[in-house]
């Protein structure tokens, strides 16, 4: 599914803005049809937001069910002849969609987009209504997993992950137009022979009308490089400009479907980074030099919006990433907003992108979020179910973003359960799926403590190896010493496997202003101090190719446990993006490195 644009044949319009929206936690409106009508009882929602915390009180941060959100939007006039979609480039969890009066789109997970087809249910330069009911509510059946729970006081949403459950519809949503006879995809690969840059290209066009193919790539000036015909074939770039971490050179490759009389009637803009991605031995190279992730796993989490895609916090964020020296960035635990990755790409960040298969653990639910105990994979809990719904998450996750340069790798999960033979079971088809739907990236999972060396079972199906390790924080709490020892001591054994292994969190739940001459646990100058024995583990370790701390900034997560204190406090900078004392250490390790 290709993104909306405005090029010389297509046309897209923003339905942005302040949306009508109730909560409807009896799940009232399905019953009753609220889509068949204007909403009452309606207040004000901006999309994109989570709803979550726009609203005040409990009512709509703790709301388990559905939530209407309806508009009406002129279609243009110059439409008449055209085919138009509806796209929402995310719902979160699960939504309907109407127009009018007539179903048009269903999807379940909430991270990436789906659209409809609506040109037989609008009117150029009519007005139509938009209806969406957007879901909530997490089960064992969906990715990530939760169990909505009866109790006397209504319904409860418990879930396995470490941040708040934000919902509604946090990402754009648009109108547009395209002809009838349109590009459906396009799918890059690029290669690099020496000094030569080879952009493998395959077209896939939807519609009756005949046509042929032609593929013009320019360079980032707008100069012609050179055109190919038909569907697919390969573009060669002599003297290639590559696309580099820390330099995201971009070719723009303008995919255009010609009429007999070679006229051009569809137009679609593609960018190309040219640049390959290996793993060989425990490198990790790109462009065939060795590569070291410095950066962090982030989430998408700011004050009021929740969730909600913010460009300015897009900026602002990338322009911490560049003063701290960061180059990568991990998508936990979901992916992102797309004009985060266009971004990326531009700016030569190197992603990790997730897919939102968090808290697939029931032995980190049990010890850490207290509770009954579940056992994680079985006919009630985790089952067939769930591992078809992850299975259609990573389809659209690589169907999304497979043309990102910035995206180097898969993550396909992170820290479920995996020491166990259910576990590799259920995990080894996914590995066999993510290869087959993209056989240029590698893959990998986020292994969590409880399966360390020898115990897991899933490790071994990767190409990369990603830990997520806490010494010093949940274990040897406040022993820094005997932490360094344990932690070297793991990670010479997951060495030995020889494969690159990424650190993809490390972190300390630090206050910002909290200060102790002896560094104290909650403290900045703990903080500092666990991430530089961090680094002297890391440093030790030849095999380790990467470090991400845990985590770009303090972020939301529920507040049924007392072991958060307003959120999760890991940030390097705190949530409206100010630096603790770690952001300066970082910043002079990560920009003296070679
Ligand atoms: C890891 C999770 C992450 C949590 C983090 C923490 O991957 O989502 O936020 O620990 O506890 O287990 O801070």
């Amino acid at each position: 599914m290709l993104r909306p644009q405005d090029t010389a044949s297509r046309e897209r319009k923003t339905l942005n803005g302040l949306w009508d929206f109730r909560l409807d936690a009896t799940g009232a409106g399905r019953r009753e049809g609220w889509h068949a009508a204007p909403l009452t009882a309606a207040q004000a929602m901006p999309v994109p937001a989570s709803y979550n915390d726009v609203l005040v009180g409990t009512t709509g941060r703790d709301h388990v069910g559905d939530a209407w959100y309806q508009t009406t939007v002129r279609v243009p006039r110059g439409w008449a002849g055209q085919r138009v979609s509806l796209r929402f480039d995310s719902a979160t969890h699960a939504a309907v969609v109407w127009v009018g009066d007539a179903e048009v789109a269903r999807h379940e997970g909430g991270y990436t987009p789906f659209e409809a087809d609506v040109t037989d249910l609008v009117s150029p330069g009519d007005e139509v209504r938009v209806t969406v009911v957007v879901n909530n509510e997490l089960t064992f059946q969906t990715i990530p997993p939760g169990i909505v729970h009866d109790t006397p006081q209504g319904r409860r949403q418990q879930y396995f992950h470490d941040f708040f459950n934000f919902a509604g519809l946090h990402r754009s949503v648009w109108l547009y137009a395209t002809p009838t006879t349109y590009v459906d995809d396009v799918v890059v690969v690029t290669d690099l022979q020496g000094t030569t840059g080879v952009v493998a290209y395959d077209v896939t066009v939807a519609g009756a009308a005949e046509h042929a193919v032609r593929v013009t790539l320019r360079d980032a000036d707008g100069r012609t490089v050179t055109t190919a015909d038909g569907p697919s074939g390969e573009l060669t770039v002599p003297d290639v400009h590559r696309w580099e971490p820390g330099a995201g050179y971009l070719y723009d490759a303008e995919v255009e479907l010609l009429d007999a009389s070679g006229t051009s009637f569809d137009s679609y803009h593609q960018s190309v980074g040219v640049r390959t991605v290996e793993v060989r031995g425990t490198q990790f190279l790109i462009n065939g030099e060795p590569f070291y992730f410095q950066g962090f796993g982030k989430h998408e989490d700011t004050a009021v919006r929740g969730k909600g895609h913010d460009d300015a916090f897009l900026v602002h964020d990338f322009e911490l990433l560049d003063w701290v020296g960061a180059n990568s960035f991990r998508t936990a635990h979901y992916p992102y907003a797309e004009e985060v990755y266009d971004y990326a790409d531009r700016k030569g960040i190197v992603v990790i992108d997730e897919v939102a298969a968090v808290g697939q653990n029931m032995g980190l639910a049990g010890g850490i979020f207290g509770g009954q105990s579940y056992t994680t994979f079985s006919p009630e809990t985790v089952n067939d179910v769930s591992q078809a719904a992850h299975r259609q998450a990573i389809r659209e996750l690589i169907t999304r973003d497979k043309n990102h340069p910035s995206v180097v790798l898969w993550s396909i999960a992170n820290e479920p359960e995996s020491d166990t033979d259910a576990a590799r079971a259920y995990f080894e088809p996914l590995f066999a799926l993510t290869r087959e739907l993209d056989p240029t990236r590698p893959v990998g999972f986020v292994n969590v403590m409880l399966a360390p060396h020898g115990k897991c079972q899933v490790s071994e199906l990767g190409d990369v190896l990603m830990l997520n390790r806490y010494y010093g924080w949940y274990v040897n709490t406040g022993d820094l010493v005997a932490a360094e020892a344990a932690w070297l001591a793991e990670l010479q054994q997951w060495a030995t496997d020889g494969k690159p292994i990424i650190i993809t969190e490390y972190g300390a739940d630090t206050v910002a202003g909290v200060h102790s001459v002896t560094p104290q646990p909650w403290s900045e100058e703990y903080q500092v101090e666990y991430l530089d024995m961090n680094h002297r583990v890391f440093d030790a370790v030849d095999a380790v190719v990467g470090e991400q701390v845990w985590n770009f900034a303090d972020f939301a997560t529920s507040s049924t446990s007392v072991f958060r204190v307003d959120g999760n406090k890991k940030g390097v900078f705190t949530r409206d993006r100010r630096p603790k004392a770690a952001a300066h250490v970082l910043r002079r390790r990560w920009t003296s490195k070679p």
